[in-house]
């Protein structure tokens, strides 16, 4: 059985499991012997098809969009004129893929590490994993390439569900191993962000967008998923969007005079897992500091410790909070958080006192499978968006609706996500971004003096200019 994927890059912390998963499964991201994966039949996407064998040009450059890498910090990218050598730098997985233009001849193995991955684009045939893995490939409009999916009773992706409810992809087999063997047999390409399958290291595609230590980093994970799919155009123009949007939000809470504390918290109840004694932590995950910073907070991860072996402890240190988000994975509205952290509705912390509790549960499936490991990982400027809803509300629209996070202080309801949300089934359709244009948001939109963020901005950057003009 294998995991939703875990978006937290909690530093020096292990990961938080919110799904059972072996521990033992995740190092063994042991180097894969691999040799050249035969071309299987491919078909087209998205208009794209194999190249005529026999009009094979050496000379001619076949990917005539080239990705630059420049947020992510754990990819690269080389192109050939018939194939592209992409790269997955995280020290835990250093592994390369080889994707041959299909119809063209593959480079000599030779002359790559001897755990590289080779294979054919455009894919036309893959499996996810993870969660994760579905809503990077369904932003970039492949959705139909996606053949197989795991722990798909997570798969919170609308049209994700309707493709698992339509048989147009199936449901990874989690007991029966010769069953799950002979499913994945039939998949070219397995993206995976753990370790692989037995006899599929040669076919699985390693992936680390959940470590990639800033949203935007993340983001551009689109770039590297995109190279499988000869979608490269497709994942600037998506990236550059994400990151002007992004960064519109940032501008406009830049100037906020308070910068009201946030931090991010989870409590772990006892368990075998750690000898039966809980305990309550702040995060550090690099992406969760420079998201709050953007969106215009304090990142707060404790005085003296980040984790701390009782209630009474963690509160004393969260006693000056704004803002918290409980990450738990359990414990989905406020008296299970008061229980689990011992406070009360009368507890003296500013977040209890400002009504400011939020959880990252705020889109689920009717399973409890959570997009804040699917959608919020790639959407970063909806992200971005849903944190300046929770820490400067006036600096957007009024009512402007959540995404991801929450606020169980103001009983904000789950909102669940099923087939029927799928507004675009045609499976070649790009799933939208969940984020408000931010260029054109009006802020105070009940009130007659309402303007556009832009707007302000301007105005802001043009008195500065006559400012800095004298
Ligand atoms: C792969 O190469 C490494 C050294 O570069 C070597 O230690 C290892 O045995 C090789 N694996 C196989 C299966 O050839
Ligand atoms: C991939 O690996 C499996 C077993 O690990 C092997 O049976 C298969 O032949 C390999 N495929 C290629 C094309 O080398
Ligand atoms: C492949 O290319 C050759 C030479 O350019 C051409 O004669 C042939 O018709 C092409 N085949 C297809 C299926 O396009
Ligand atoms: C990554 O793998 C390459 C090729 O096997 C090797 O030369 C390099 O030292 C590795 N880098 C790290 C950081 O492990
Ligand atoms: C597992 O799947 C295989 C292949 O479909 C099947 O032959 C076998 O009976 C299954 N085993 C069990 C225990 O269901
Ligand atoms: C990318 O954006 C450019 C400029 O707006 C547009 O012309 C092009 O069609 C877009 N391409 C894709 C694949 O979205
Ligand atoms: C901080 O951690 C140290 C060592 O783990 C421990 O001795 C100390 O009591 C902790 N402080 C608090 C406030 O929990
Ligand atoms: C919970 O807090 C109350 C005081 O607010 C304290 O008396 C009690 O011991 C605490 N319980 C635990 C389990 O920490
Ligand atoms: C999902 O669809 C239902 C109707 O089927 C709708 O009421 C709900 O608002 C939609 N949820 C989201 C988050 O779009
Ligand atoms: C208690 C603790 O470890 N606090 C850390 C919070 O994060 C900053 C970096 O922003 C560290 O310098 C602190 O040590």
């Amino acid at each position: 059985m294998a995991a939703q994927s875990i978006p937290s890059n909690s530093g020096s912390k292990a990961s938080r499991w919110t799904q059972p998963i072996s521990i033992s499964a995740l190092l063994m991201l042991v180097p894969f012997l691999v040799m050249p994966v035969q071309a299987q039949a491919q078909t087209s996407i998205s208009g794209q098809s194999c190249t005529n064998t026999t009009g094979y040009d050496a000379n001619y450059d076949y990917f005539k969009t080239k990705i630059v890498v420049d947020d992510a910090a754990l990819f690269s990218v080389q192109y050939k004129n018939n194939y592209k050598v992409v790269t997955n730098t995280y020290s835990l997985v250093n592994q390369s893929f080889v994707l041959t233009q299909c119809g063209t001849p593959v480079p000599d193995a030779s002359l790559f590490p001897n755990n590289t991955v080779f294979t054919y684009v455009p894919a036309s045939n893959v499996a996810s994993i993870s969660t994760t893995g579905i809503a990077y490939i369904e932003m970039l409009g492949a959705r139909s390439t996606i053949k197989a999916i795991d722990t798909e009773s997570l798969v919170t992706s609308p049209c994700g569900q309707y493709g698992l409810e339509h048989g147009e992809i199936q449901g990874l087999e989690d007991t029966n191993m010769t069953l799950r063997a002979q499913q994945l047999s039939s998949i070219d390409l397995i993206f995976n962000n753990y370790d692989s399958d037995p006899a599929s290291a040669n076919r699985t595609v390693i992936t680390s967008e959940v470590s990639d230590p800033g949203p935007l980093n993340r983001a551009e994970w689109l770039e590297f998923y995109s190279t499988f799919f000869n979608l490269e155009e497709a994942a600037q123009n998506l990236t550059a969007s994400i990151n002007n949007n992004y960064n519109c939000f940032k501008n406009a809470v830049a100037s906020k005079a308070t910068k009201p504390v946030i931090a991010w918290a989870t409590y772990t109840a006892p368990s075998t897992y750690n000898n039966n004694t809980p305990s309550w932590a702040f995060s550090n995950a690099p992406y969760k500091m420079i998201l709050s910073a953007d969106a215009g907070a304090t990142f707060y991860n404790g005085t003296t410790n980040m984790t701390f072996t009782t209630a009474a402890a963690f509160a004393a240190e969260a006693l000056n909070v704004d803002v918290l988000i409980d990450e738990t994975y359990t414990g989905a509205d406020i008296n299970a958080f008061y229980t689990n952290y011992n406070l009360t509705a009368s507890s003296p912390h500013k977040f209890i006192q400002n009504k400011a509790v939020f959880r990252e549960d705020g889109l689920v499936n009717k399973n409890d499978g959570r997009d804040w490991f699917a959608g919020a990982v790639v959407m970063d400027d909806a992200l971005l968006q849903d944190l300046i809803r929770a820490v400067h509300p006036d600096a957007l629209p009024d009512n402007v609706p959540y995404n991801w996070l929450r606020n169980i202080a103001k009983n904000e309801p789950e909102q669940i996500l099923s087939s029927a949300n799928c507004t675009t089934p045609d499976s070649n359709a790009a799933t939208p971004d969940r984020a408000i244009q931010c260029s054109t948001m009006k802020v105070g939109t009940s009130s007659a003096s309402s303007k556009t963020v832009a707007g302000t901005l301007t105005a802001v950057l043009g008195f500065l200019a006559i400012a800095l003009a004298f």
